[in-house]
């Protein structure tokens, strides 16, 4: 199908083959709750579990969801190495298996499925559609105030220092046309926490990609842990300084050689 046609088809409201990833790290209590609400709110989408080892037996249980649900599939990794790249790893099964449309969704319940066909629908007008929490209509539930600053400064300095307009660039809920996977090099992310996020949604805007955002509820985890840490919120931190910078400098070498001519 080309690009023109299958935007024509989401517009339509035909299904698109969509595959919804879910990374997962000692989610033994969230996975199959999870697995169940995607399943009733979207039961066309498959489903894709990134397991990186878990400990607690995760890729077990997801073993055994898939042994009886054929649109259920498991990827087993060694060890822990990260979101970004349990995502990349994803998507490069997504790809392969032929996919229209890629999701990213938590398995800890913070993404609700049943929020999932807004994502899909704004796809008819967009190739990188991101849940957001911080655009009107958006919000979190259960969230210490800590968090919520936290979220919410990172995202203002985001959109600060790249100058684009996302509200909630470092989200982890959205749907990717194949388009944009494909135009990335998905081998070159080498981000892991928050920041992953922040990097494939600059680059599908430096692509020239149609990014948008749709509101979404954000619920706190209730059940395991969490696996963000003072590290994932350093590397966010650093690297997308050095992408401003890196892009402001680009900016006044384009205008210096303009004005040079
Ligand atoms: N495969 C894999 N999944 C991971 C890894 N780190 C986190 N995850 C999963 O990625 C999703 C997001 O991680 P969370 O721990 O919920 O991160 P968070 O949402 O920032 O933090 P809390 O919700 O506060 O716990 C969850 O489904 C995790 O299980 C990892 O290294 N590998
Ligand atoms: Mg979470």
């Amino acid at each position: 199908m080309t690009e023109a046609q299958s935007r024509s088809a989401a517009g339509a409201g035909e299904q698109l083959r969509t595959l919804v990833i879910i990374p997962t790290y000692n989610e033994r209590e969230n996975l199959p709750l999870i697995v169940e609400r995607v399943r009733s709110a979207v039961p066309e989408v498959d489903i894709l579990v990134v397991d990186d080892g878990s400990p607690d037996g995760t890729g077990e249980i997801a073993d055994k969801i898939a042994a009886d649900d054929s649109q259920v599939q498991v990827l087993h990794r060694d060890q822990k190495a990260g979101l970004g790249a349990a995502y990349v790893a994803g998507f490069q099964v997504g790809l392969t298996a032929g996919y229209q449309i890629l999701v990213e969704m938590d398995a800890d319940g913070s993404h609700a499925p049943e929020q999932l066909p807004r994502l899909l629908a704004a796809l008819a007008h967009s190739d990188l559609v991101l849940g957001s929490r911080w655009v009107p209509g958006g919000q979190v539930l259960n969230w210490p105030r800590s968090r919520e600053l936290l979220s919410r400064g990172g995202n203002l300095y985001t959109r600060m220092a790249l100058g684009i307009e996302l509200h909630d660039a470092t989200g982890g809920y959205r749907a990717y046309r194949r388009s944009v996977l494909e135009a990335i090099d998905l081998s070159a992310i080498s981000s892991e926490g928050y920041c992953f996020q922040v990097d494939l949604a600059w680059r599908a805007v430096q692509a020239g990609f149609r990014v948008t955002e749709v509101p979404i509820t954000f619920a706190e985890r209730e059940r395991g842990e969490s696996k963000m840490s003072g590290d994932i919120v350093r590397e966010a931190l650093l690297r997308v300084t050095e992408w401003g910078g890196a892009h402001r400098a680009a900016q006044l070498r384009g205008l210096l050689s303009r004005g040079s001519r």
